[in-house]
């Protein structure tokens, strides 16, 4: 009755298969490394970012062979952390606070012992030096402007879980913040020039400052000609007088570099948020809880 030989033909397929997936039975499965469990990647954002820096500088600090630090985009890395989150897989991403993404997922930190992404930063508001003269008024609100994490992180998440325009969550904001915005806006300065020009980077934090920059002074009555650009050439813009101000540098480890080199050249107005910070992030299902525990020494 039985096909005898059909049997034997299916057990040699089978185990065979289990051969090929190295899975099925036997003691002698090798564990993945925590490197391999990341895929041997963080997964990173623009190329010119200061995060993008920092991160190379903890892969060589902890020592993370095995670990690659891929270049992306702000929005293709976060598409690369909701997959992962999605499978339950493991990732770690160059990521920073304020950011919507912690309020949309369950993440962490890594711890950082040796401190190489720096501690708590600041992000500054940076004019060109002329600025003061040309539009007193687009000067004073720059040098008032001042907002809570929160609030930045408001605006973020009408754009990017809302699914609002850049523009639309800015006006949004203003509209429900009118005591903040009234105590940016400076009750007697001439308006000067007309146009004021913004330099700006496309990451969620920076589009959400600088859009609403742009509506408060619209509102107050200039024209805003938002520049987005490479971190690179927002710094250069800025040193050389192309943009009237940005309200994206994070200091003083991020953009560290880039600001030494402009510095003369600048009117730094001081901080627009307190309580910034960059580092990796993963799912908190992941095991690990600090970057030193990443590197094939810690096995
Ligand atoms: N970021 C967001 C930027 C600054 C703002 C942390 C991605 C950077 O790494 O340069």
């Amino acid at each position: 009755m039985f096909k005898w030989s059909k049997l034997l033909v299916m057990a040699l397929a089978v185990s065979m298969l289990c051969v090929v997936v190295a899975g099925c039975g036997g003691g002698d499965e090798k564990e993945l490394s925590v490197a391999e469990k990341f895929g041997g990647r963080i997964v990173g954002i623009e190329p010119g970012a200061g995060i993008m820096k920092a991160t190379e500088a903890a892969i060589t600090a902890y020592g993370l062979e095995g670990i690659k630090l891929q270049d992306s985009s702000s929005p293709a890395m976060v598409a690369a952390l909701e997959k992962a989150v999605q499978n339950g897989e493991w990732i770690a991403v160059t990521g920073w606070t304020p950011h919507w993404k912690f309020a949309k997922w369950d993440l962490k930190y890594l711890e950082d012992p040796m401190g190489v992404f720096g501690g708590e930063e600041e992000i500054d508001t940076i004019v060109t030096p002329t600025l003061a003269e040309e539009a007193p008024a687009a000067y004073q609100m720059l040098d008032n402007f001042y907002w809570a994490p929160a609030d930045m992180e408001a605006v973020m998440l009408d754009i990017n879980v809302g699914e609002m325009s850049p523009d639309d969550a800015a006006v949004k904001f203003i509209a429900e913040n009118q005591d903040l915005i009234e105590s940016w806006i400076p009750a007697d300065a001439e308006l000067g020039k007309d146009t004021i020009t913004l330099g700006y980077v496309e990451w969620d934090s920076e589009i959400a400052s600088t859009h609403v920059v742009k509506h408060v002074l619209m509102d107050m009555g200039y024209n805003v000609d938002l520049k987005a650009v490479d971190a690179g050439i927002m710094w250069q813009g800025i040193g050389v007088g192309s943009f009237d101000a940005i309200v994206a540098a994070w200091l003083p480890a991020t953009h560290g570099d880039y600001y030494e080199q402009v510095k003369d050249n600048v009117v730094n107005l001081g901080a627009n948020l307190n309580g910034a910070k960059i580092g990796l992030v993963v799912p908190t299902y992941v095991t690990i809880d600090s970057i030193a525990e990443m590197a094939p020494a810690a096995e």
